[in-house]
């Protein structure tokens, strides 16, 4: 075949797959985002302009894409999912749903990045971390008289009916890791018992995990529990909320990285995974007003993140956490006790 074809024509119809190559070009990738819109476009963007591989980009939160990376196991159509809390990507590792990859940029990260890393076998790997809390705005505080949240047990207080907006932690991967702090703070059966108490003082539980953030920022709501970085950023653009890293302790996230097992641009995908470990491409969080502390050891940690060395962090067990068997069980958990609890 060879020696009677031009390799024109030998090009063309490798192009075209009839000589046993992907018919997908060489040069596309499809990235599931997990961190803020703001943040997903100018990273993929940049990773675009590095490499001249189009990307295609959907962003949806943590559980929510481990809920789709799961239904589309079958016939995958991601090939990166990029951040997003550690646990489900913990999970995904384990359901065999995403694959070893060990970058040669390993060895650049912080030990927890790494160990998130070896705890899944290498399916999945730490790009940021940042802990839990919540944000209050002061003008409406002020305004009603109300007193200072300053703890976790503050926000079952009768004051605040309806003052308190968090996400679902079946589509959020914010608000269960704010399940599993809580588990962890107190052991789970008192955890589920503040759940239903608070849960009368929750306007809303919403479907992204930084959506309270802006509530609180805006007035909307009064209290809103995120990380602390989202409302980090609410802060920088000026609106009036104080942070709160409450007084029991918190927990916290590995935001992390996994290919996607059956990944049809495989080869792009490494490359992309490399390349979200860099310096320079961890950098563009803090350009894009997200102030996670980032994992590459030479990456600039934003002067305006959450100093995680300041805050009374548990031993946030991720093993546990992240097992499918846990995270399975406590949110069926939290929608037979929590989801549609009547607030007496
Ligand atoms: O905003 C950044 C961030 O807080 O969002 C991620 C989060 O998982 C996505 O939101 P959901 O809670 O809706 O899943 C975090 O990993 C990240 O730090």
């Amino acid at each position: 075949m060879r020696s009677i074809l031009s390799s024109a024509a030998l090009a063309a119809l490798t192009l075209a797959g009839l000589a046993g190559q992907p018919v997908q070009a060489q040069g596309e990738l499809v990235v599931y985002c997990t961190v803020q819109e703001e943040w997903c476009r100018p990273m993929m963007q940049a990773f675009e302009r590095a490499t001249g591989i189009k990307v295609a980009m959907t962003r949806k939160s943590s559980g929510e894409t481990f809920a789709q990376i799961k239904a589309e196991a079958a016939n995958p159509r991601g090939d990166v999912w990029w951040g997003g809390t550690g646990d489900p990507h913990l999970q995904a590792a384990e359901e065999g749903l995403t694959l070893e990859y060990r970058s040669p940029r390993l060895a650049d990260l912080q030990p927890w990045a790494v160990r998130q890393a070896e705890q899944s076998k290498f399916r999945t790997v730490g790009i940021y971390a940042g802990a839990l809390g919540y944000s209050y705005n002061t003008q409406q505080l002020a305004r009603r008289n109300l007193p200072e949240p300053k703890c976790w047990a503050d926000l079952t207080r009768p004051e605040y009916r309806d003052e308190i907006q968090v996400a679902d932690p079946n589509s959020s991967g914010t608000a269960y890791t704010k399940v599993a702090t809580l588990v962890q703070l107190l052991g789970e059966d008192k955890a589920f018992a503040f759940l239903r108490e608070m849960h009368r003082n929750v306007n809303q539980y919403t479907k992204s995990g930084a959506a309270p953030a802006r509530a609180a920022a805006t007035g909307e709501s009064l209290i809103g529990i995120t990380f602390l970085h989202d409302a980090v950023t609410q802060a920088v653009a000026g609106a009036p909320v104080k942070i709160v890293s409450p007084c029991e302790g918190t927990g916290y996230e590995i935001g992390s990285m996994s290919i996607i097992k059956g990944a049809k641009n495989l080869e792009n995908a490494k490359k992309f995974y490399d390349w979200a470990l860099t310096p320079e491409a961890q950098a563009i969080g803090a350009q894009a007003k997200a102030y996670q502390v980032p994992s590459n050891r030479n990456a600039p940690v934003p002067e305006q993140a959450p100093k995680l060395s300041e805050i009374k962090l548990i031993d946030y067990d991720f093993a546990k956490y992240g097992s499918s068997a846990e995270r399975t069980r406590l949110l069926a958990r939290w929608d037979a006790e929590i989801r549609n609890a009547p607030k007496r």
